[in-house]
């Protein structure tokens, strides 16, 4: 479909064909949209704690060694980092489903390696299946020539492209049978390489020959009275299947830009049934509904600065999409990238919902650790922003989640009347609540940030420095970063409260296993709210926070002053052995902490070791 946007204003829609189904949302405000829209095609799926940590990928990690050795680096230089991932590197002959005997024979073992240091594996896999292999040599193929789960040409015979490992049939996701095989090849795969999420690449589908190697009939639906002006190519069967191509559902003509939607549902199913947990899959390929099952990353952009920049509104568009994981990938993936371009764009990715550096084969490295002191300080420092900010992160995907909001939101979407807010493409939202105005300019040192109602603020942003504020009358809750997300799980939280004019502010956690399937659903969760003046108010409870604590809290706004007394007060009938402090207790409470806080900065409260348990309730008071 061709779309245009008219001055008028109006939009003028130029299709091939086909059933045309027409929705119009009402709205009436940007946020109501989304929902509305997200009712019809579905809402976000819950992504696993760890897939919000930071992801690692390059094509060219040759080796399990080297593998392993990007990931040793990784840790010894102390940035957090979740998940080592693998390219095309791994499978034998390019095969997936196979992994190479002299390069990754020991791949099971490297997994496993992995996992005991409490890290993540995720491997590529493309839909293309390798149709020359000897017969009796590759499973996948034979089976599923058996099963008859490949996509046929229009004479019925299978149809042959050719991707990666030369010749290869493409599995129709539409029939039920092809999922089932798919699952069959995933679980006998993770029997061996137990993969914690997989990365699904080519499933436009693409293909290096143009509908197949003997090409395509001559017809209309190769060739369609009206061919819309962007395809790839000039033509509907460039770079991909014939689109007379048979599938259970239908042609190939009516399916085509399913094709990643339908391998991103039979790959959820997949891992759901075969991990028992929640599943991580990636896609390049999307389509509406994708969000349900996956997330996706923008594919093959440039490491330049233009680049960098357009990966905002192309996140924040699958905000819209209903794919709240969604990013980038950082430093960029094609052409070398540079030290400062770099820096900047891991302060950028540490704020796309999903944070992945992935580089192409033949360019320099760009991993944090191959840079000068300085800028791995820098890269260092905003991978402890986001991981500290991770409970948060996940609270927002948990609303994302239940009641379709966004995570990386727009900023007009915030403030809908505000029409200052309709083109800011350099700055956007997490939730409501904090505002992120990175550096997109190359040799910039300072950043003309919008902070209110059109104003903009000139701010520094030397190097080491990404722009992020949080909104008055909002708490963030927060945990020590740690160098996975197992370890900074246990850690104590702490809160960041940013008082409104009025002297209130509110937050909430959102808190599980981080993996378990279905647990809003089944209600085993907890949910805690925070008021100000600080009371945390855990109004549900499953287990999931038990031993865990609050560290200490920032509350910023309090009145101007250089001192002030403040108390960590529990309700006294949840008395344990306490130490009664008495500065300003409250009647019927207990004090758990107080003192005179002698604030280095004027109008904030910092409050440290602190001890609290997170399953109590608890309020933080202050005065004069
Ligand atoms: O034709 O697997 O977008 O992320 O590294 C290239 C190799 C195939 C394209 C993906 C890219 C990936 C690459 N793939």
């Amino acid at each position: 479909i061709d779309v245009m946007l008219q001055p008028t204003p109006a939009l003028t829609l130029v299709a091939i064909g086909g059933i045309l189904d027409l929705y119009v949302f009402l709205g009436p405000d940007p946020e109501s949209v989304i929902r509305q829209y997200l009712q019809v095609i579905g809402y976000p799926m819950m992504p696993p704690y760890w897939s919000l940590g930071f992801h690692l990928c390059r094509w060219g990690y040759t080796t399990t060694n080297t593998t392993r050795h990007v990931a040793q680096r990784m840790h010894n230089s102390k940035f957090p980092m979740d998940v080592q991932w693998n390219d095309l590197d791994y499978a034998a002959k390019r095969r997936v489903f196979t992994f190479d005997p002299w390069r990754f024979g020991d791949l099971p073992e490297m997994v496993e390696e992995f996992h005991e240091r409490g890290m993540k594996y995720i491997l590529i896999l493309d839909p293309g299946i390798s149709s020359t292999s000897p017969p009796g040599t590759y499973p996948p193929f034979d089976d599923g020539l058996k099963r008859d789960v490949f996509i046929k040409n229009a004479t019925g015979h299978i149809l042959i492209g050719e991707v990666w490992p030369g010749s290869t049939a493409f599995p129709d996701f539409t029939n039920p049978e092809t999922r089932h095989w798919w699952e069959d090849c995933i679980t006998d795969f993770h029997s061996k390489v137990p993969v914690d999420g997989l990365w699904i690449d080519m499933n436009e589908p693409a293909s290096f020959v143009q509908g197949s190697v003997e090409g395509c009939p001559d017809s209309d639906l190769e060739n369609p009275p009206y061919t819309p002006t962007g395809v790839v190519g000039g033509q509907l069967n460039s770079g991909t299947l014939c689109m007379s191509a048979q599938q259970k559902l239908s042609t190939h003509y009516n399916l085509h830009n399913m094709y990643g939607l339908t391998e991103a549902y039979a790959t959820h199913s997949a891992l759901r049934k075969v991990r028992g947990k929640r599943p991580f899959v990636l896609s390049r390929s999307s389509y509406p509904g994708i969000g349900r099952f996956s997330g996706v990353w923008t594919g093959d952009v440039r490491s330049d600065w233009e680049q960098l920049r357009y990966s905002i509104p192309a996140v924040l568009q699958f905000s819209l999409f209903g794919v709240p994981l969604v990013g980038a990938d950082i430093c960029g993936f094609g052409g070398n990238t540079t030290e400062e371009l770099c820096v900047r764009w891991m302060q950028l990715g540490a704020f796309y919902p999903f944070m992945r550096n992935h580089n192409d084969k033949p360019n320099a490295p760009q991993e944090p650790y191959v840079f000068g002191q300085k800028a791995q300080a820098a890269m260092r420092s905003v991978l402890n922003l986001r991981y500290s900010l991770l409970p948060f992160l996940y609270t927002l995907f948990h609303h994302v989640h239940a009641t379709a909001d966004t995570v990386a939101r727009p900023l007009f979407v915030e403030f809908p009347t505000d029409p200052n807010s309709q083109t800011i493409d350099r700055q956007f939202l997490w939730g409501s609540s904090l505002l992120i105005s990175p550096v997109l300019e190359q040799g910039a040192v300072d950043d003309n940030t919008c902070l209110n109602k059109g104003q903009y603020l000139l701010l520094p942003a030397p190097l080491d420095t990404i722009n992020v504020h949080v909104r008055e009358g909002h708490i963030i809750p927060q945990q020590e970063p740690a160098l996975t997300t197992i370890a900074s799980r246990r850690n104590p939280f702490f809160l960041t409260v940013a008082l409104s004019a009025g002297g209130w502010a509110r937050g909430d956690l959102f808190w599980d296993d981080g993996d378990s399937l279905d647990t809003f659903e089944m209600g085993n969760y907890c949910y805690v709210i925070f008021i100000s003046q600080v009371v945390s108010d855990p109004v549900r409870l499953n287990g999931a926070l038990d031993g865990l604590v609050l560290g200490g809290l920032q509350v910023f706004g309090v009145p101007s002053t250089t001192s002030l007394y403040f108390s960590v007060c529990r309700p006294q009938k949840d008395n344990d052995d306490i130490l009664q402090i008495s500065v300003f207790v409250p009647k019927n409470q207990t004090v758990l902490s107080a003192g005179l806080c002698v604030c280095p900065l004027p109008q904030v409260l910092t409050v440290t070791s602190l001890a609290l348990p997170m399953t109590k309730v608890f309020t933080v008071q202050w005065a004069l």
